[in-house]
């Protein structure tokens, strides 16, 4: 190796590091450039709640434009199946989930939350088990005819609402 080599080494190395940094750990603000934006409606601090066999999707869904667009349906890699869920109160007082009649509308220029005990996005059928920090790609169906394509890092979920930094 000559000098020149060996001097570059180390920057090459911290480089490599950088990159490895990104991708999988914290994701909060990391994750956001990752999301896409289609005909003015963009999901922004998406994550997946790591569980078994079905999960919610979170986020904020914003619509810049000024119609109303509704997200109807939607696919994953790693889901048989996606739903677009509401949580309501069943007769005997407990919150139950069910798929929300219509999909989701977003008003104009307006932004519709996206939160557990809210409503979600959920993958049903996981075909495999998801790891934290992992990136998982979603598609959803506009009313529009567009698609609206983002990613979302897996988190721990432990049903509180508490925060829980997946850093190992
Ligand atoms: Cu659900």
């Amino acid at each position: 190796m000559n000098l020149k080599n060996y001097l570059l080494l180390p920057i090459f190395i911290a480089l490599l590091a950088l990159n490895g940094c990104s991708g999988s750990n914290d994701s909060d603000k990391s994750s956001a450039s990752h999301n896409s934006v289609h005909s003015g409606i963009k999901v922004s601090d998406a994550w997946v709640a790591q569980k078994p066999d079905m999960t919610g999707v979170f986020g904020v869904v914003m619509n810049h434009t000024d119609k109303d667009i509704t997200i109807t349906g939607g696919t994953s890699e790693v889901a048989t199946k996606v739903e677009l869920h509401e949580t309501v109160a069943a007769a005997d007082g407990s919150m139950k989930m069910r798929p929300k009649p219509g999909g989701f509308t977003i008003k104009a220029n307006s932004m519709h939350e996206l939160a557990p005990g809210k409503d979600h996005i959920m993958l049903m059928g996981l075909s495999r088990e998801l790891k934290p920090g992992e990136q998982l790609r979603i598609t959803l169906e506009l009313s529009n005819g567009d698609s609206l394509e983002f990613t979302a890092p897996v988190k721990p979920f432990t049903g509180a609402e508490e925060d829980y930094d997946p850093e190992s």
